[in-house]
């Protein structure tokens, strides 16, 4: 199967829509001046959900050939829910993509994994793609349990899903340890995570739908690493948080993806 890499840029919270107005034209520029083929690899933004309406209307305006998303859902469609956003009201944002179960969520929030699957469904019935994060802590590490436990998460998660919702699924391997702490994962590390994924997708999904689901690394991801961990055959693409807020910087990463 040919996947096309994602490059994803998870923002946090960080940058109000003045700055991510700025941010996606300076990048457009840097793509265009680079003739960076969008077809090669794609890019998106996942910005603070009150920027999301700015990135909207300059990628439309402009005709960018860039997506975007958010970074978490409710798992309700509507009413009284207080500070809530649905997926509803994203997907008519152009969204594309959602993060679901990142680390800062599922430490912050009360986001487990039953939270978390019916995100998962929200995301998918709203027709937008969840991009799932999973990944072991130090202490799983620590015990050699890594592979079972990212790919326990994965499965845990999924495993109720029909053959088409699973073809529309991301899946980000981030391991916790390497989350902002300069701590990048080795190719090998990120490529034992996401094969033991892809094998455990192809037993409860098949082949076809294990082969197409892009499998992304995150955890410190900078231009300095990004070139030897998409060598590895396994590793779709990155999920980048602090190196996504330099605009220069994402723009190296995509152009090395
Ligand atoms: C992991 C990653 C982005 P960073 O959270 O999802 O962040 O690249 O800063 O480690």
């Amino acid at each position: 199967a040919t996947r096309i890499p994602l490059v994803a840029g998870n923002w946090k919270m960080n940058f109000d829509h003045l700055e991510a107005t700025y941010f996606v034209q300076k990048l457009a520029w840097l793509l265009r001046d680079a003739r960076f083929d969008y077809r090669r690899c794609e890019i998106a933004l996942m910005p603070p959900f009150t920027s999301l309406r700015s990135v909207q209307v300059l990628v439309e305006a402009d005709k960018l050939s860039m997506h975007y998303g958010a970074q978490s859902v409710s798992v309700t469609t509507q009413g009284a829910f207080t500070g809530d956003v649905s997926a509803d009201m994203l997907a008519r944002l152009g969204c594309r993509y959602v993060i679901v179960g990142h680390s800062e969520r599922r430490k912050y929030h009360p986001e487990d994994d039953a939270n978390i699957v019916d995100q998962v469904r929200a995301v998918l019935t709203a027709g937008m793609q969840p991009i799932l994060c999973v990944g072991e802590s130090f202490e799983e590490r620590r015990q050699g349990i890594q592979l079972e436990f990212a790919v326990g998460q994965v499965h845990d998660v999924t495993r109720d899903l029909s053959d088409a919702e699973a073809a529309r699924l991301i899946v980000a391997y981030e391991p916790v340890w390497a989350i902002g702490t300069g701590m990048v994962a080795t190719p090998q590390t990120a490529q034992d995570a996401a094969k033991a994924i892809r094998d455990d997708l192809r037993e409860t999904f098949g082949a076809q739908v294990a082969e197409g689901v892009r499998i992304l690394y995150g955890g410190s991801v900078t231009s300095d690493n990004a070139a030897e961990l998409i060598e590895e055959a396994d590793v779709d693409g990155f999920l980048i948080g602090g190196a996504s807020l330099d605009v220069e910087e994402l723009s190296r990463i995509a152009r090395l993806t």
